[in-house]
């Protein structure tokens, strides 16, 4: 199975902390699509990563997609962790937190790109609007870390996957925000999955 992402993307991170935590052997093939040299596109048609592509030379992207087949592989070593229910409903709901997430780190992309221009360039109602999005994004996902051990009750989710990945993104890309400061669960949550080995292994260059 092979990989294509960058080092920094917290979507990329999000399957990378699935493949470890289930302990998949994987190659990744590091690309950035910001690089003119990027061969993203070769891989999916909309330039972003990350990508996969499978053992049977299937290839798949967004994030998402690449985290359901992560979950259906039979080849995964037995009692590796699942971390969406198999639990039609029960899934729905992770994966609706899943998007939460990642709506969070769509806006925080927004903010990153739109901050890198000359400041007399940067269109101040864009930005508050996306900062709007990542603001109601972390209240919604503060009550509910604030209501159980994780995200999604008592057991690591997809959603606590994603959320570590875009909060601890957001503290290199948009450091100006300081979302632990009106956030203690969120910030307790990220805190015991930034302990774990895979997010360990996968902390983005400096
Ligand atoms: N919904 C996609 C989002 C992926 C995404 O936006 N990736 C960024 C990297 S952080 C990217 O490749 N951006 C390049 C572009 O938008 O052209 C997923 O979950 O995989």
């Amino acid at each position: 199975m092979k990989l294509i992402g960058s080092l920094t993307s917290p979507y990329v991170r999000k399957i990378r902390v699935m493949l470890l935590e289930k302990n998949l052997p994987f190659d990744l093939v590091i690309d950035s699509p910001w690089e003119p040299s990027t061969h993203v596109s070769d891989f999916n048609p909309l330039g972003k990563v990350p990508a996969l592509v499978t053992d049977e030379g299937e290839t798949l992207f967004d994030s998402n997609i690449l985290a359901e087949y992560i979950e259906l592989l039979d080849v995964a070593p037995p009692h590796a962790p699942k971390f969406l229910p198999a639990d039609r409903a029960a899934a729905l709901r992770i994966r609706q937190l899943v998007m939460l997430a990642d709506g969070i780190a769509d806006a925080g992309v927004a903010v990153f790109l739109e901050i890198k221009r000359p400041v007399d360039h940067q269109d101040a109602n864009w930005l508050a609007r996306q900062h709007g999005k990542i603001l109601r994004g972390l209240a919604a996902l503060e009550s509910r870390a604030s209501a159980s051990t994780w995200l999604a009750g008592e057991e690591m989710s997809l959603a606590d996957i994603a959320l570590g990945c875009v909060l601890l993104w957001l503290d290199i890309r948009v450091s100006t925000l300081k979302w632990r400061d009106d956030h203690p669960a969120l910030s307790r949550l990220v805190a015991t999955l930034s302990a774990r080995p895979s997010f360990q292994n996968t902390i983005p260059p400096a």
